[in-house]
């Protein structure tokens, strides 16, 4: 799907703001009463976008379960001749249902990436409209991450799910309301490569009720570079500028589609923004641009103090500091697709990033240790079955369709730690890795590795380009002992290593939960001193194997996550803390990171 942009035929309004909010009070009895079709009846007050969980003072709001309903009066723009209306969402966590007044306009399953809906037919120019979305947290076997509701013994409905991060739910992004005309640019696909100084920019536009497409393509200051006629097709740069890690260069391949002729001419102009660059698997290395890449960095959350899972653009930019102030390069959006304002701003900074699908625990095995959940089959008619990876897969498509333009977008994780070590986890991914390959044949695809799927054990690491591990020695595995962590973990490097020659392996987790503030003379667990001390040891095992192509630690900040023994206020195994304060670690892995940049020049 399309971005969002405006242009010489396109306008865009926001729809952020506070909005009317109100929970259902039992399940699904706001749709029985048809809360959309009036003001809800007794409203309070919600910012868009954000989380609802963090905003009030209600345990009833914080700890919901069910349907939220959202809402808010629409002053409609005044459209010309036959323009369309658009009302686009980016992310409504996990499912949403849309009216336009009395007027179902959308339903969308998927809490993290957008949706639209064409609600010319249904508003009036210059009027106003009831704008209604009914919001539900539930998790059932059957979405993406998967969960389950429970009843406790005092009779509460509870949602259970697999996954280490609170159940934020909410409007997550932005709302926008936006024009463009009846022939319209509804896809563009754009894809790269250099043959010495020159550029070569491969595309391909869809267009509703076009007579004719051409694309100009213009560099960094606006200037034209290229030029061509026809919806597909391919143009070159001279002298281009190549995006690099570290040095964002883009371009923008403005779109022309037109329609009619003389008085009925309309046109529709649609700005692709792009970078030139090729990534590729190869000997054990990840190129980019034919170089080898070393990913520096971490594992990430969508999650802060207050708005919880909600984009917010003074934390983004934040956050891209002080991961370049550490000197790191990448991340990985941990663990669903991440708002398309930060896709944006790390192709403009020059971070790559590994893109991962909201496929998150489809493991019951580790979830029963951590959440005390139940332990049933992960796969099964019963749970993770074939509906699920249909749903897994119109995720992939999903994903895929926003972000393959993206130039920071080096690999697509298609899920994280699920179970791989049964003939069925096998069955199950075979043809998911094939949907990835499919909607993206230029990037390389991985799984990441759950600690129990070790190369003995492991079923699907050869339908993938690379390994990506997350790995607990020291923490969940030889906790505090570090001198049997080093060997454990340099055994099972060995044993990828010997397995999967050809693979590069990217540690996508590492690291201990740290009370920030915790000092320890004996360097013991929870302190900040063992934080240094394990990320040290891994760091040092991680230099002596030059088919380890990346560290990216867990995680960048602390984060919350549903109550549980182990967990004292979220997950702490930050680098900085939930308000973004560094830990001691972060100054010596700054050091470490620095000097490589100084080495690698990225
Ligand atoms: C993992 C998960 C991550 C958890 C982390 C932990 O392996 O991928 O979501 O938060 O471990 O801290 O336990």
């Amino acid at each position: 799907m399309l971005a969002a942009r405006s242009s010489a035929s396109r306008d865009i309004r926001s729809l952020d703001g506070v909005w009317s909010f109100q929970l259902d009070p039992d399940q699904d009895a706001g749709l029985d009463q048809r809360w959309f079709a009036a003001p809800l009846p007794a409203p309070r007050p919600m910012p868009v976008p954000a989380s609802y969980n963090d905003i009030t003072t209600d345990t009833e709001v914080h700890d919901h379960v069910g349907l939220a309903w959202y809402q808010r009066e629409v002053q409609v723009p005044r459209i010309l001749g036959t323009d369309r209306l658009i009302l686009r969402l980016g992310s409504v966590t996990h499912a949403a249902t849309v009216w336009a007044d009395d007027v179902e306009v959308a339903t969308h399953t998927g809490g993290y990436l957008p949706f639209e809906a064409d609600i010319t037919e249904h508003v009036r120019p210059g009027g106003t409209f009831r704008l209604s979305v009914a919001v539900d947290n539930r998790l059932s076997w059957q979405t993406l991450p998967p969960g389950f509701l429970a009843t406790t013994a005092a009779g509460q409905t509870v949602q259970k799910y697999y996954h280490d991060f609170y159940n934020y739910a909410g409007i997550h992004r932005s709302v926008l309301l936006y024009t463009h005309p009846a022939v319209a640019v509804t896809d563009v696909t754009v894809t790269t490569g250099f043959e010495g100084a020159t550029g070569i920019v491969t595309y391909q536009v869809e267009a509703d009720g076009a007579a004719a497409v051409s694309v100009r393509v213009l560099d960094a200051e606006g200037t034209q570079v290229a030029q061509a006629d026809g919806a597909a097709g391919q143009v070159r740069i001279p002298d281009v500028t190549l995006w690099r890690p570290g040095a964002g260069y883009l371009y923008t391949l403005e779109v022309h589609a037109v329609a009619g002729q003389g008085e009925e001419r309309t046109e529709d102009v649609y700005p692709q923004r792009f970078g030139v660059r090729t990534v590729e698997v190869k000997d054990a290395q990840l190129l980019i641009n034919g170089e080898p890449f070393y990913f520096r960095g971490y594992g990430r959350h969508e999650d802060n103090l207050i708005r919880g899972k909600g984009h917010d653009t003074a934390l983004m930019v934040h956050d891209f500091e002080l991961m370049e102030w550490q000197g790191a390069n990448s991340f990985r959006t941990s663990h669903y697709p991440y708002a398309e304002e930060v896709m944006d701003y790390a192709d403009e900074r020059g971070f790559v990033v590994i893109d991962e699908t909201p496929a998150v625990g489809l493991n019951t095995g580790i979830a029963a240790g951590l959440t005390g959940a139940q332990a049933v089959p992960t796969f099964s008619p019963e749970t993770v079955n074939d509906a699920t990876r249909e749903a897994h897969a119109a995720q992939i498509r999903e994903l895929i369709a926003r972000d393959k333009n993206h130039p920071c977008v080096v690999l697509w994780s298609i899920a994280n730690e699920p179970d791989t070590t049964t003939p069925e986890s096998r069955e199950y991914f075979e043809p998911l890795v094939a949907v990835a390959r499919e909607c993206d044949p230029t990037r390389p695809v991985g799984i990441v590795n759950v600690i129990m799927a070790t190369p003995d054990k492991d079923k699907v690491w050869d339908l993938l380009d690379v390994v990506m591990l997350n790995r607990y020695y020291g923490w969940y595995v030889d906790t505090g002992d570090l001198a049997s962590a080093e060997k454990h973990l340099r055994a099972e490097l060995d044993g990828w290593v010997a397995m999967a020659p050809d693979k590069p392996i990217i540690f996508t987790e590492y690291g201990p939960d740290t009370m920030a503030g915790s000092r320890d003379l004996f360097a013991r667990p929870w302190s900040e001193d063992f934080q240094t001390a394990m990320l040290s040891m891994h760091h040092r095992v991680f230099d002596d194997y030059p088919h380890v192509v990346g560290e990216q630690m867990w995680n960048f900040a602390d984060f919350a996550t549903a109550v549980g023994i182990i967990r004292v206020g979220g997950n702490k195994k930050g680098m900085f803390t939930r308000s973004r304060e560094p830990k001691q670690n972060a100054f010596v892995v700054r050091e470490r990171w620095l000097a490589m940049r100084d080495r690698l020049g990225f």
